[in-house]
């Protein structure tokens, strides 16, 4: 039988701007904290850099005329900060502006619904020079930026995302010190996640002030269903840990307002939470209307030893027989029915949407010129099948945004990481379509999986 999924649907493809768009010393775009941190030496494979990446700034026209012939009816990207403020504060930069205009603009023309990102990652190096998000000051910073962003491009964005991945920025980036700004140090982790949750619910009340008519806005979590790897107490107790630390804190905090009490007393040892202020928890339970999932692995966690970073000592393992991604995650498209059913009865009803889901793998152009990435192709329709029975579960799920629409740079992994639909050749900046990108025009053309 073919798997229909429900009127309307979105599909889309999702990128953000420090992967794809280059140009990064124009139209008086300042500097990011990822500038700083992949221009340090040792912190990205090979020392690669985001100043070219697909060059997408330059490419917009190219790229979009891409989107159009997928058939995809949504498009997630990321505003850079430092585009709109070089230095994090103050007025627009108009040139700034112009390029997500033409950006948005060229969507609507095809049909395809923007969603805007306000934040994945970039933060403006200046403000992580006056303390970055460990700072109060900056989730005001952010606020700003935010009503900037509402006030002009308003109503044309149907779908606004304060925060990508807040787990990402504040751990990776304040406690493990894999991601910018290089940070390890656990106090610091925490309060920049405090600031960053603060930031979104502050977002959301300027978005509400505005009194807009028709667009959303909601959050984008990279959440993992937690599992402990064996009965024994001490997984069992670490599994607990690390859903608390990935997904409890950041879900409680959003949709109750609270943070859960066994991750508080975990971290009060370890911390001092002098950063959290009367009122900060009720701002940031600020009402949403959608939910924004990440899904890319399930974790199955073992007690480990000593203490890593937050206290949080547990080992996550891929279970044998479990194939992986070129990143070495599992793949377990049963995860994501099984975090969506979790959410839904966890917490209040909400609109979801899959913000990002995706799988690098080795792909290579073939003599013929083409990209035969039939693992990818299996990936996704596993991962369709597993969001359809979590629809069929009662789950309202609204779209699923592929990550992602082209390769582009993975972070600390540089350009070794290829999750694109769409094959860039670096050198030539070529983009040449893969297999998948043909079987996903076919699969939202339908709004449907064949058999
Ligand atoms: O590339 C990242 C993206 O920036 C955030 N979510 C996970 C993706 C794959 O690692």
């Amino acid at each position: 039988m073919t798997t229909r999924f429900p009127d309307g649907f979105m599909w889309g493809t999702a990128t953000a701007a420090y992967q794809i768009e280059g140009a990064v010393a124009e139209d008086g775009r300042g500097t990011s904290i990822w500038d700083t941190f992949s221009h340090t030496p040792g912190k990205t494979l090979h020392g690669d850099t985001g100043d070219i990446a697909d060059d997408h700034y330059h490419r917009v026209e190219q790229d979009l005329e891409l989107m159009a012939g997928l058939g995809v009816n949504g498009y997630r990207f990321s505003v850079a900060w430092p585009r709109i403020q070089p230095d994090g504060r103050g007025a627009p930069n108009q040139r700034g502006l112009d390029f997500y205009r033409r950006l948005v603009d060229g969507l609507r023309e095809r049909s395809i619904a923007p969603a805007l990102t306000m934040y994945h990652w970039d933060l403006p190096q200046a403000l992580q020079d006056a303390g970055g998000w460990p700072n109060r000051d900056t989730a005001q910073r952010f606020a700003e930026y935010a009503a900037l962003l509402f006030d002009a491009f308003g109503e044309s964005v149907p779908l606004w995302i304060t925060l990508n991945e807040p787990w990402v920025s504040a751990w990776v980036g304040y406690a493990i010190g894999g991601h910018a700004p290089g940070i390890q140090d656990t106090g610091q982790a925490l309060a920049a996640a405090h600031h960053l949750l603060l930031a979104h619910g502050l977002a959301v009340q300027a978005f509400r002030a505005r009194g807009l008519d028709g667009p959303r806005i909601g959050v984008t979590l990279n959440l993992a269903p937690t599992r402990a790897a064996s009965p024994e107490v001490a997984d069992v107790a670490a599994a607990r840990l690390r859903d608390g630390n990935q997904n409890r804190w950041f879900l409680d905090a959003v949709f109750r307002g609270r943070y859960p009490d066994d991750m508080l007393e975990h971290y009060r040892t370890r911390a001092d939470f002098a950063f959290v202020q009367d009122g900060d928890l009720a701002a940031m339970a600020q009402p949403i209307d959608f939910l924004g999932v990440n899904y890319y692995m399930r974790h199955t966690v073992h007690a480990g030893r000593g203490d890593g970073p937050l206290g949080i000592n547990t080992v996550e393992r891929v279970p044998a027989g479990i194939p992986t991604t070129t990143m070495g995650w599992g793949i377990e498209p049963d995860g994501l029915t099984e975090l969506l059913v979790r959410i839904a009865r966890d917490y209040p009803a909400i609109p979801m949407y899959v913000t990002e889901n995706g799988a690098s793998f080795y792909d290579y152009v073939d003599p013929e010129g083409e990209v035969d990435d039939t693992e990818r192709i299996a990936f996704l329709d596993a991962h369709f099948r597993a969001a359809h029975a979590a629809i069929q579960g009662g789950v309202d799920l609204r779209g699923y945004f592929i990550w992602s629409l082209m390769d582009n740079f993975e972070w600390a992994h540089g350009y070794s990481k290829r999750f694109g639909l769409i094959y860039v050749d670096y050198l030539t900046q070529t983009r040449i379509l893969k297999q998948s990108a043909s079987w996903y025009a076919g699969v939202a053309r339908a709004n449907a999986l064949e058999p």
